[in-house]
């Protein structure tokens, strides 16, 4: 189909992709030369690696003129730091990108082995928590589709996101130890190294404030391509690990305390070892705040060095150059960082230091949950990082100055805007959110009414200070990965219609409007969705044992477990409807499937109770005969992005029920939306903006607004009274209470329930009825089939404005102002 320029090389060992005897004889290849097996003795593994570097091949050349450009152009640059990447499985994704997914599964077939298994044989490394993980990967793979010249700088942790199992209904967490089957895709890259040093003390030498380190540890460099699709350019993601590097006691070594010098490497080798698995909650830990600055010392020294490296040895033009985005507060140290190499080592006046700092900066706040918003105790910094310390009083003397003379002499104001807190009778703290804001030209939310909130609340301060600083840039998401490879069926049905275009255009999906009447269009997305429901259901049967029907409607809702996503106030609606099922069991129920999946944070007892909860009542409603099959509830363990690829493409509901002004935006709503399942949503995030687009008789809304939640907050919230007034509700809350669905121990739940019942910061009694009520109309349009299936097309056909290279451009466009390169010529 599609053949990229760098196809066209000499180099690359047979053409591979010329032919399907060019692929077989470069995977053979690989498979002897590289990876020492022969043929008879290859493992599945084995071949899912010859496989891999054979693909690897075909991008890597692409990849380095896409670099060569970028510095033949000296164009600028942007750099996004993250530290969380949830990329995801590469093989089918470089295929896609490639154009050469049938004929490596052609390859493999005449080598007797299945594209498909190997497929399935990769490692999803689990390098990030969850929403803003994975939007960190789909912005790489449109930066790369787009050609912009930007790259991804993160962490290698050893142990991504832990597994998740679940024992006697409990998840139970368990190492992640993805590096042990090898990573063919990356490169190793030992001469990228640079010292990391923590700790010590400052000192001024006149007006110069010098640092002495106590402790040295070196980042090591593993790249990563991510190809994009047909173009020969390519995006690097660049993950640093942490490596001790030459430093040994030399002292214990001449006292022939040869472990103790060795361990001590060991411990400084743990600032890339564990990914911090929560999600939207700020954990204080010292070795956290270490990863951060590991992560930023790393990659603002490897982009100096590449700056000086094409500019002649100059840093004067850095800030036209180059431009560093700040994935959430946790690379915020990159502000303090980069001021310390303008000002302490490269000699910049201050002020003009400061003015070069902010225009290279920008950054995206994810959250608007205070849990989230990180705060590190000056001691502790003090502790790390003297100068960095240092360096942010500085700041915000000077920002405070500028509010003083500017803005305000109000003494509350300046008090909450300083960038520390002063305690009282509690330690001091630094806030990152505002250092983030103050060191950086533009902010943004991540959906409409997420960046109007962050205004109107978080930063409202800030908002009246730089009121020009705040914008919004709504999420999206790469139709390649959560299209055209986690459905092909379905791509390949679009392909008939509009031609292939869609997945690097999106808006061509509006091209299918002309179609959606067509009975054959109609029935054909109808089978799809049918087959990819009858996948789903064979792996639920092969992992859990359970068997599910895939005629019934499958309501899904997978994303991390927690109070403001409210997975409790879909169960209390499946208890209901478990109820009034066998209140009426000759009733024509429409038969349901809930699919629930999701990991909770491994200290966040209230979400860990919920999966208990999800399993307990899903082994009583599973096992009820008198139900005849027709409700079933399934909580698949051990979610993850290869988990969302094949789950999302089998639903015909779309859970997106966090209370409105919880959800900064969600990104799920967007894949299952663009995969025909029709969203059950309230008005959060950007199910706003997915209502705006596919209509409201295409979508089921429900609950209270931001203003309603907002106003019952400041009446008063009263649980109880919904309690007492809903019988429904009612009925299903004495249940739980008695341990009806946890027998053997049936207080399991207080602590969950009580919460729910006295003071749900959540408010999900409040929503329930009107939740359960959309619930039932969702029943009713699905019985009607013809009007379900025209939904299903109405929101495909509207989900153009959520692809992530919308997204990106809009990036590129307004804040970091950079231009695509051209590397196909
Ligand atoms: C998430 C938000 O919860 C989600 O609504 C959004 O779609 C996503 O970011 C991408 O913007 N936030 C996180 O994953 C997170 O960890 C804490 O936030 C900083």
């Amino acid at each position: 189909m599609l053949m990229s320029s760098s196809n066209h090389s000499p180099f690359v060992y047979n053409r591979p992709e010329e032919s399907v005897d060019a692929f077989k004889k470069s995977i053979v290849y690989k498979l002897i030369f590289l990876i020492g097996r022969s043929p008879e003795e290859a493992s599945q593994r084995d071949w899912l690696n010859a496989t891999l570097y054979a693909v690897r091949d075909l991008v890597t050349e692409g990849w380095i003129s896409t670099a060569k450009e970028a510095r033949d152009t000296k164009a600028r640059r942007v750099y996004y730091l993250s530290m969380e990447f949830l990329m995801g499985r590469t093989l089918s994704n470089a295929l896609i990108a490639e154009g050469v997914y049938d004929l490596a599964k052609e390859a493999l077939n005449e080598l007797g082995v299945n594209l498909e298994d190997v497929l399935e044989k990769e490692v999803d490394p689990g390098l990030g928590n969850g929403g803003l993980g994975r939007l960190a990967a789909c912005f790489m793979d449109s930066i790369a589709t787009l050609g912009l010249p930007g790259m991804g700088y993160g962490i290698r942790y050893e142990y991504g996101m832990f597994q998740q199992h679940i024992e006697n209904g409990r998840q139970v967490e368990k190492p992640d130890a993805w590096l042990e089957k090898g990573t063919p895709w990356e490169f190793e890259r030992p001469s990228k190294r640079y010292a990391i040093r923590f700790g010590g003390h400052i000192h001024f030498e006149g007006r110069k404030c010098v640092w002495e380190s106590a402790e040295e540890i070196t980042a090591l460099a593993y790249d990563q391509i991510v190809p994009g699709y047909d173009t020969a350019a390519s995006a690097t993601l660049r993950l640093w690990r942490a490596n001790a590097g030459d430093t040994f006691d030399l002292a214990k070594f001449n006292k022939g305390d040869y472990f103790a010098a060795i361990e001590e490497r060991n411990e400084s080798e743990n600032v890339s070892r564990v990914l911090y698995p929560d999600d939207s909650t700020w954990n204080g830990r010292e070795l956290r705040l270490r990863q951060e600055y590991f992560l930023v010392s790393a990659s603002l020294q490897d982009i100096i060095r590449r700056h000086k490296w094409q500019n002649g040895g100059s840093i004067e033009n850095l800030a036209d150059k180059v431009a560093i985005h700040l994935n959430d507060t946790h690379p915020a140290l990159a502000i303090p960082e980069l001021m310390y190499i303008l000002v302490d080592q490269e000699g910049i006046a201050w002020q003009k230091a400061w003015d070069m700092t902010r225009r290279i900066f920008s950054y995206t706040c994810h959250t608007l949950m205070s849990e989230a918003l990180e705060t590190w105790s000056v001691d502790m910094m003090g502790k790390i990082l003297p100068r960095h310390l240092q360096m942010i009083f500085e700041i915000n003397d000077y920002f405070l100055e500028y509010v003083k003379t500017y803005v305000t002499t109000d003494v509350d104001f300046i008090r909450r805007v300083s960038l520390i807190e002063e305690g009282e009778g509690h330690a001091r703290k630094v806030r990152m959110g505002w250092l983030s804001v103050v060191g950086s030209h533009k902010v943004n939310g991540v959906a409409a009414i997420h960046s109007d909130l962050m205004v109107s609340s978080t930063f409202a301060d800030f908002a009246r200070i730089y009121p020009d600083r705040f914008t919004n840039v709504t999420n999206g998401i790469t139709p390649r990965r959560w299209l055209a490879v986690a459905n092909p069926e379905l791509s390949a049905l679009f392909d008939q219609y509009i031609g292939t275009e869609w997945r690097k255009d999106l808006s061509l999906l509006t091209e299918l409007k002309a179609h959606i009447d067509k009975p054959e269009l109609q029935k054909a997305v109808a089978e799809i969705k049918h087959a990819n429901k009858v996948k789903l259901a064979d792996y639920i049967w092969q992992e859990l044992g359970i068997k599910v029907d895939p005629n019934a409607l499958f309501d899904v809702q997978i994303k991390r477990i927690h109070e403001y996503k409210r997975q409790i106030m879909n169960l209390l609606h499946i208890v209901a409807r478990y109820n009034a099922m066998l209140e009426a069991p000759e009733k024509e129920w429409v038969p349901r499937v809930f699919i629930l999946a999701g990991k909770a944070a491994s200290a966040y007892t209230a979400a860990k109770d919920t999966i208990n909860l999800i399993n307990d009542v899903a082994t009583v409603i599973n096992n009820d005969e008198r139900l005849k099959g027709r409700l079933k509830v399934i909580f698949i363990p051990n979610y993850s992005v290869s988990l969302a690829q094949l789950i999302i493409p089998a639903a015909d509901i779309s859970e997106q029920i966090s209370l409105a002004g919880t959800e900064a935006s969600g990104t799920s709503n967007m894949k299952f939306a663009l995969n025909g399942a029709l969203t059950l949503g309230t008005l959060d995030g950007a199910n706003v903006e997915i209502l705006q687009n596919v209509g409201e008789e295409h979508i089921f809304i429900f609950g209270n607004t931001v203003e309603q939640v907002e106003k019952l907050r400041r009446d008063g919230y009263y649980p109880i009274d919904y309690y007492q007034k809903d019988e429904q509700l009612r009925k299903v809350m004495d249940q739980l209470n008695s341990g009806w669905f946890s027998p053997r121990d049936a207080n399991r739940y207080q602590n969950l329930l009580s919460a729910l019942q006295f003071h749900d910061y959540y408010q999900a009694f409040a929503d329930f009825r009107s939740y359960v009520d959309t619930q039932a109309k969702v029943d009713e349009k699905y019985r009607d089939q013809k009007a379900w299936i025209n939904s299903t097309l109405q929101n495909i056909v509207n989900m153009s404005y959520f692809s992530s290279d919308r997204t990106v451009m809009d990036y590129a466009e307004k804040i970091w102002h950079v231009s695509p390169l051209d590397v196909d010529k």
